[in-house]
């Protein structure tokens, strides 16, 4: 294809957490893109690039496969979908930590108090490699969100959840017992980029930098 009329395939969340910060960062890098009537798929004005509006859940696969180039997401999705794709750069916001939970009345004794317990969890394999590295036997139980109601209603022992301010689990009478990793919106890209795509990809990193710097 011609390097002139060649685009790269940007994957940004539909509407969540990250969509609006996401888009901000773009036009911080001077690249418009008007999502005004919501489509699942936009171009932006000014720059050689189709922009797909995604679950979050669904870019790693996607970038992996090239039906994005490139995608913007939290980092903790990118563990656990497991994806071949390269984590080009980390971007400063969605900051966030994955910590244990358990109820607030319990006593903690350390990592041992998990053996044989049962966590709820939406990350299962970054839990299960945690505790494998460990050696400590853990039942993990998979749920798709609502994760801390999870001991609540006997469905587990403790939870392993995104946490930011800590207000959900104070409220759900649980109390974080262990900070297991950060995370935060990071840009990850297809291995096997056009050198017409890559050369996209480095002017867009070359202004994500630049912004980066202005702020720091
Ligand atoms: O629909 P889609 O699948 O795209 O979205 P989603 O519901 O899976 O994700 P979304 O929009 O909730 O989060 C997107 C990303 O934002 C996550 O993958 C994280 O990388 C990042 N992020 C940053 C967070 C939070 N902070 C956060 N606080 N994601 C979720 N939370 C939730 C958490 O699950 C818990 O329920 O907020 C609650 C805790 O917040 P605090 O402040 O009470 O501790
Ligand atoms: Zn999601």
């Amino acid at each position: 294809m011609n390097q002139t009329t060649e685009k790269i395939k940007l994957a940004i969340q539909k509407s969540g957490r990250l969509s609006e910060k996401s888009l901000e960062l773009m036009e911080e890098c001077g690249i418009k893109i008007s999502n005004g009537n919501r489509k699942l798929k936009t171009e932006a004005k000014n720059f050689p690039m189709e922009i797909l509006f995604l679950r979050d859940d669904d870019i790693p696969q996607y970038v992996e496969q090239g039906v994005a180039d490139i995608g913007i997401l939290g980092e903790n999705e990118v563990w656990e979908k497991d994806k071949d794709v390269e984590t080009i750069e980390k971007l400063g916001f969605g900051n966030c930590r994955l910590s244990l939970a358990i109820p607030k009345e319990e006593e903690y004794t350390g990592l041992d108090y998990f053996n044989r317990k049962r966590i709820a969890t939406s990350y299962p394999k970054i839990l299960s490699k945690f505790f494998a590295v460990k050696g400590i036997d853990v039942r993990i139980e998979e749920i798709g969100g609502s994760v801390e109601i999870a001991t609540g209603i006997g469905l587990a022992d403790g939870i392993f959840d995104i946490v930011s301010t800590g207000s959900t689990l104070i409220m759900n009478g649980l109390k974080e017992v262990e900070a297991i990793i950060k995370s935060e919106a990071v840009l990850i890209s297809n291995k096997n980029l056009s050198p017409a795509k890559t050369e996209l990809l480095e002017k867009l990193l070359f202004r994500i930098k630049a912004y980066k710097n202005g702020l720091g």
